[in-house]
């Protein structure tokens, strides 16, 4: 059939065939507009209906957004904004709102383009999430009356109603996911509501509140500071070399930058950008101008006020953002996202209107607060001492290691296979598992390497010092990447490292440690998606010659039920050892039935959090956090 050769008048059912086609390819393949089907892509769905929200907090209209988990498991979104349109389209035939749901990319704001951001959805439009849910009603209120429609799967099941009065303005969506669609339907509490803080971080002002009906727990998030604010969180238990943040806020040809800074006494580098509220976790021309203005305004500074040694001194980048913590948010008209995950900005434009920005108003800053620029200065010129000297460290142990015919630590047992993409290396703690390890393992493309003792104390160290500890330097040749300025991720020698340690406090305390040596030294390698943690089972439950293993508190009592309760022995596995190489393999590092679970960066970013907790200099936060999280910290599910 061909539409567009009929009369214009019955274009009206052309059309509804067409807007039915359009979520029937949603459903069909629902990856391509929300990036997956698992609990990434279920979370996507409220993220689309607030990013909504927020477009009209932005355009000015709305200052109030509320999501409710209810008991049913369905999610609502109310906003104080203008509210949906509801009158009838000249065009359509139909009211706005309609239109809105049941079209992709349809109306006025809905007209931008759709850009797909790192596994998910982006402005594709609440018809999506229409369309991927069992069930969803819309509430508007606009022009004194309260408008009401449902939909199932898409389609609407009754006209557009008014069902009340009302003198207020703004829009309440509530859908239920669709487990035809979803691999799960379980809203996670803790996911949400750390995009909801983060979105009100990056938008000022707006007051954005998560209720969950099904267990009570419910949060506000409202900072006036904004990016201020948001700096403040991520530093909130680091020392810092001063108390407030530098805030930069300033537009140029429709190119809104918001930026805030704050040095802490760390060495870490940790700059968040975000590109229309979203995360370009993999940085882009907003980045690689900000680091450049970053950089020529501090050397600037130093060499007109005579703090270098000589002429021809000059601080690097990586001096100059050694502990630096930053949120740098750009709004922008026609963002291009390139990149693996999409998340890296390519607009080449925002690179000179962003590094201008910056220097101008970092310049400007130094000058009138001297006492905060001399810190700054006198932080990055010790960064640079250090690095020489850890560069010249590194040549002693290049060398040394060339000496050696192998560089290979000679506690590793590699695997056979030296193609990357099939080797998988297990980091295990302690030379009893690692023995149980390499009697259960399959040699052809699993390589072990037993980690003893008390790992270094990364947070205290420095990288110099940090060279020399003989497990770190172990784990450095053993994944074949090398550290910081040295680091090539094209050297990995294994594409799966799976950390496998003990399930108890002294298992958890370990994992932190390396996923935070792995987020400050080879971040890389957790962005390339190449870090990994095994998942042994908790429970042992046998009857008779029936042997059943439990990963989780849950899946003991569902398996105690399926053994029929009694005769049944059961037995928790406090650390590897106790299990003898058949179970090890079996229960955790057979590919065929193991389950592990792959480290994002957030995950890392929560360990060095409590990483910076448990082992930093401020004694406080750590007796609190040991006192609130005593028990849970043996099943840290990070
Ligand atoms: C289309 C046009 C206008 C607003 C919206 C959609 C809108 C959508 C959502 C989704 C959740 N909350 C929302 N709020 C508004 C402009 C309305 C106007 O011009 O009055």
């Amino acid at each position: 059939m061909d539409g567009k050769s009929r009369g214009s008048s019955d274009s009206y059912d052309v059309d509804a065939i067409q807007v039915l086609e359009g979520l029937e390819a949603v459903r069909k393949n629902p990856a391509m507009y929300i990036g997956s089907t698992d609990e990434r892509g279920l979370h996507h769905l409220i993220y689309e209906v607030v990013d909504n929200s927020i477009d009209e907090a932005l355009a000015g209209y709305c200052d109030h957004i509320i999501v409710t988990i209810n008991r049913d498991g369905s999610v609502t979104i109310e906003d104080n904004g203008r509210g949906i349109p509801v009158s009838i389209h000249k065009k359509y035939k139909k009211p706005g709102v309609e239109l809105v749901m049941t079209t992709l990319h349809a109306g006025g704001k809905f007209d931008k383009v759709a850009y797909k951001v790192s596994g998910g959805l982006h402005g594709v439009g609440v018809s999506v999430v229409n369309a991927l849910s069992r069930w969803l009603e819309v509430r508007i209120k606009r022009e004194g009356k309260i408008f009401y429609q449902r939909y199932e799967r898409g389609k609407p099941t009754t006209p557009l109603k008014i069902i009340g009065k009302t003198e207020e303005r703004g829009t309440i969506i509530t859908f239920l996911p669709d487990d035809e669609i979803f691999e799960t339907i379980d809203f996670d509490y803790d996911i949400i509501s750390s995009r909801l803080r983060e979105l009100a971080f990056l938008n000022a002002g707006i007051r954005i509140e998560l209720i969950d009906h099904r267990s009570g727990k419910m949060d506000i998030f409202k900072y006036d500071g904004g990016l201020v604010e948001f700096v403040k969180y991520i530093n909130r238990n680091k020392k810092v070399l001063y108390d407030d943040p530098i805030f930069i806020k300033s537009k140029k040809e429709d190119v809104e930058v918001e930026i805030a800074i704050q040095h802490t006494d760390g060495f870490t580098e940790n700059i968040f950008t975000f590109v229309n509220n979203i995360n370009t976790r993999e940085g882009g021309t907003h980045l690689s101008g900000f680091k450049g203005a970053l950089t020529r305004a501090v050397n600037d500074y130093g060499r007109k006020n005579g703090l270098f040694e000589s002429e021809d001194f000059s601080l690097s980048g990586e001096d100059v953002r050694e502990g630096l913590t930053a949120v740098l948010s750009c709004k922008i008209p026609n963002p291009q996202f390139e990149g693996q995950t999409k998340t890296r900005l390519g607009n080449s434009e925002v690179r000179g209107i962003v590094e201008s920005i910056t220097y101008e108003r970092l310049s400007e800053f130094f000058e009138e607060n001297p006492v905060i620029a001399r810190k700054i200065l006198d932080k990055a010129i010790l960064a640079n001492r250090a690095r020489e000297a850890a560069r010249r460290a590194r040549e002693i142990t290049r060398r040394k290691s060339l000496l050696e015919s192998s560089s290979l630590p000679g506690k590793l047992a590699d695997c056979t296979s030296k193609d990357p993409r099939m080797a998988e290396l297990f980091i295990v703690e302690g030379d009893s598992a690692g023995g149980s390890a390499k009697q259960a393992r399959d040699k052809r493309f699993q390589a072990i390497l037993p980690l003893r003792g008390k790992i270094l104390n990364v947070e205290k160290a420095r990288m110099d010092k940090m060279l020399k500890n003989e497990e770190i330097l172990a784990l450095i040749s053993a994944i074949g990447t090398g550290i910081g300025d040295d680091f090539d991720i094209r050297n990995a020698r294994y594409h799966r490292i799976i950390l496998m340690t003990d399930a108890d406090v002294d298992g958890a305390h370990i994992r932190i440690l390396l996923l935070t040596f792995f987020f400050r030294y080879m971040r890389e390698l957790i962005e390339a998606g190449y870090l990994y943690i095994a998942q042994p089972p908790l429970y042992k439950l046998s009857k008779g010659k029936r042997v059943e293993y439990a990963y989780t508190e849950k899946e003991k009592e569902e398996k105690l039920k399926l053994l029929g309760e009694k005769g049944v022995t059961i037995q928790r596995y406090k650390g590897l050892g106790e299990m003898n190489p058949e179970q090890l393999w079996e229960t955790t590092m057979n590919p065929s039935k193991r389950k592990i679970i792959r480290v994002t960066i957030e995950d890392a970013i929560k360990a060095d959090e409590l990483f910076t907790i448990l082992m930093g200099e401020k004694v406080e936060p750590r007796r609190e956090f040991i006192k609130e999280h005593a028990k849970e910290v043996i099943n840290l599910d990070i």
